[in-house]
Order: C-alpha cells, then structure tokens, then sequence
C-alpha cells in the first residue's frame, strides 16, 4: 500500500484551510493572503481531487459583481489547468458584522432575508461548478444568553430556510445534497444543533429529510466530549454520512482544527478503520470526499502550510495502511472472536418469534443462570485493543 496521495483517495481541502493566514482572537495575521490559484496549483501537485470554499474565501464579502466574477473566472481556469473538482461549497453567514447574531436565525428578520439570498446565490454558483454537496456550518447560529434567544423559534426559522433550500434545488434540477455541520459552541457560547445526534434528529422534522444529512467534524463532536467514531457509525447506520471535515483536537478546549491525527490519534485509527473497512464487522463504509477541515498553525510559514496540508493525507494514508495490516492480523482475527465482536450481529430473537415464544423460553430467564453464566471468564476487550494499538504503533 503505498502512502502517496492520489485523486482516487479523494482527499479535498477547504480555500480558508491552508488560506488561514494565523488571525486569532489574540493576535494578527503571520502569513500573507493565499491566492486560490496557487492553493489549486499546490493542493493538485500533493495529490487532493478537490478544493471546497466558503463564498468569502473567493471573492471577500461585498465584492462587486464585476470583481466576484473575476475570481470565479480565476478558480475555474485553475481547476481546468490541474483537473482539481469542487466536491463541496458552503456560504460564510458568520464573518461579516451584520451576522453577529447569526444568519437563518438572527433575531433581526432582515439579516435572516438576506442570509437566505446569500446562500441562495452559493448554492447557483456551487451548482455551475459541480459541487454536489452544500455544507451549512452555523457558527452564529445561537447565543451567549438563555433570556435572548427562543431556541424553539429559531429552529423553525431554521427549517424554513432549509425547507426553503431543497424546494430551490429540487425546482432548479441541482443535484446537491445538504450537509449539517454541528458544533457545541464557538464563536457563539451556544450553537444550535450542537451535535451529531441533535442534527440527525432535527432534519427528521423537514419537507425533504432525504436531501439532508451530516457533515460531522472530528474536533467539533471532541468539543463536546463525544467519541466521533462512534457519531459517525451512527450516522453511517442512518445514511446520513453525506460529507465529513477530518481534523485533529486534544479534548475539551477551543476549536484547534489540528492536522488529522494531530489530536486523539486512537479514536483516528478507528475512524478510519470504519470508513475504510466499515468498522469491527465490515458493512457499508464511506465512499465521500475525505475532506480536511484544519488550521495549519499560526507558528508555520507557507512551507509549514504545504507540509502540514500533506501530513493530513499522509497520516490518513497511514492509517489506512494500518488499520488493513490490524483486520489481516490472524491474532486480532482470534481475538475478535474471543471478544464475540461479530455477535452483535446476530438478532437477539429467533427467526420468527413472538414475544409469547420469548416468554415461554425458560433457558432465557428462568433457567438462565446469571451467576455462573461467565464462569469467571471476560470478553478479552482490552487484548483487543491491545493489538489495535501495537498495529497503530507499528510494533506488529
Ligand atoms: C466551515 C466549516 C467550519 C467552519 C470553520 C470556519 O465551513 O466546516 O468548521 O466553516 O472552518 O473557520
Ligand atoms: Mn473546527
Ligand atoms: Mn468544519
Ligand atoms: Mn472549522
């Protein structure tokens, strides 16, 4: 296997990803603007198949029609001279002033218009680049304050404006897909649809649930504690995995947005385990784009950006590598099985069975002998991982 990027890995990147010039809340810029021809020309020559950006990224909030044109003119001729595709756009409703309380969910009903237009008109310029999936990251969608903000409103405006979106794309013929991009908080004390689960149980109350679906981010799920590997089973088992941001995050702290596996490289190996390999017991996995969403750090000068934005894909290609030589290991094989990892699958009734048969199983309850039913024995669980770990480390 070999860990040199190549378009069939279908790694993309996000324009303000390796175009973070190192602005943060302490502290100016520490590396010049990027321009997207040369972030296209670089990202093509490491061996990504996409580039994704934000409407800002390309052409900076309040551009002219004449200078956001020119831009656009920029990029599609840079994507004909490198063959690099845009998988994903998404719109910036959270940078400019005037979205300082949000977007689709501003108090104010007039930034909430003007929010929905904006995306409106993402949306058209995604569609005529190919994009087939439309991210939606509400960074100011929520509040600092329980007193100001009706939460129950706010997720209905929210889904008027989504609802609103697939009725557009439906009408226009657009094949694009949304993607819902929790996060717990940051920029805002609280964001609204602040996990995985929250998300997937929302877009069950909208017109067309079936144009919708999630766009998890590793350190955003860590923000709040989660396990991401275990979020995104869920949404896989849900058919809601529509787009991914792979980052890395060391525990409940600020937004790092690090290189992938940068943060909690365990939870890594098993992230890509299951969407390369669909997890303990195989299954459907994951066949998107393997989209980084990451900051290379503030301290990097613009080589630091170029090999951080190849240490994502390296490490990933790594992992891959890694997980294949775990899941091909006759040891782990047996362990697994010691751990009785594949009974899972197995349904807990019999072919048929009523709940009257259940009952009137005795070896199921009456008979069952909680007592000795183990004989003292475990399920060999930390073995397991054990071995996972030593492949992780190279050791096997
Ligand atoms: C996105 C996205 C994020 C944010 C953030 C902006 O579109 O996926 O996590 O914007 O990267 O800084
Ligand atoms: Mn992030
Ligand atoms: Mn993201
Ligand atoms: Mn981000």
């Amino acid at each position: 296997m070999t860990t040199t990027p190549t378009r069939a890995d279908k790694f993309s990147f996000g324009l303000w990803t390796v175009g973070y010039n190192g602005s943060d809340p302490f502290g100016g810029p520490t590396r010049p603007q990027l321009d997207v021809v040369e972030a296209v020309t670089r990202l093509a020559e490491l061996g990504a198949y996409g580039l994704t950006f934000h409407d800002d990224d390309l052409f900076p909030f309040g551009s002219s029609d004449a200078d956001r044109q020119k831009q656009i003119d920029r990029l599609k001729q840079a994507l004909a001279d490198t063959g690099l595709i845009i998988p994903m756009v998404t719109t910036n409703l959270f940078s400019a002033p005037v979205f300082k309380d949000g977007g689709f969910t501003s108090n104010d009903r007039g930034v909430r218009r003007f929010a929905l237009r904006k995306a409106l008109r993402q949306l058209d310029l995604g569609a005529e680049l190919g994009a087939q999936t439309f991210v939606m990251w509400g960074g100011r969608e929520g509040a600092e304050y329980d007193t100001a903000k009706d939460i129950r409103g706010a997720l209905e405006r929210y889904r008027e404006g989504v609802n609103l979106f697939a009725q557009y794309v439906t009408d226009k013929g657009y094949d694009i897909r949304f993607a819902i991009e929790p996060k717990p908080n940051e920029p805002r004390g609280d964001i609204l649809l602040p996990t995985v689960g929250h998300a997937m149980a929302f877009i069950e109350t909208l017109e067309r649930p079936e144009l919708f679906g999630v766009n998890p981010e590793v350190g955003h799920e860590q923000m709040a504690g989660l396990n991401f590997t275990a979020g995104i089973a869920q949404a896989l088992y849900q058919g809601k995995l529509f787009h991914i941001d792979l980052n890395g995050q060391r525990g409940i702290k600020y937004d790092q947005d690090l290189v992938f596996g940068h943060g909690d490289l365990q939870n890594a190996f098993s992230l890509v385990d299951l969407l390369e390999n669909g997890g303990p017991n195989g299954g459907p996995a994951y066949d998107g784009p393997r989209h980084f969403d990451y900051k290379p750090s503030r301290t990097e000068d613009i080589t630091g950006v170029w090999d951080s934005a190849a240490a994502n894909m390296r490490t990933y290609l790594l992992l891959k590598e890694r997980a294949a030589a775990f899941r091909a290991d006759p040891e782990v094989q047996e362990a697994l099985t010691a751990s009785r990892v594949a009974q899972v699958n197995e349904p807990t009734l019999n072919a048929g069975e009523s709940y009257d048969d259940l009952l009137a199983d005795r070896s199921a309850y009456e008979d069952f002998d909680t007592d000795s039913y183990f004989g003292g024995k475990g399920f060999g669980f930390v073995r397991l991982n054990q071995l996972a770990l030593e492949h992780l480390l190279g050791a096997r």
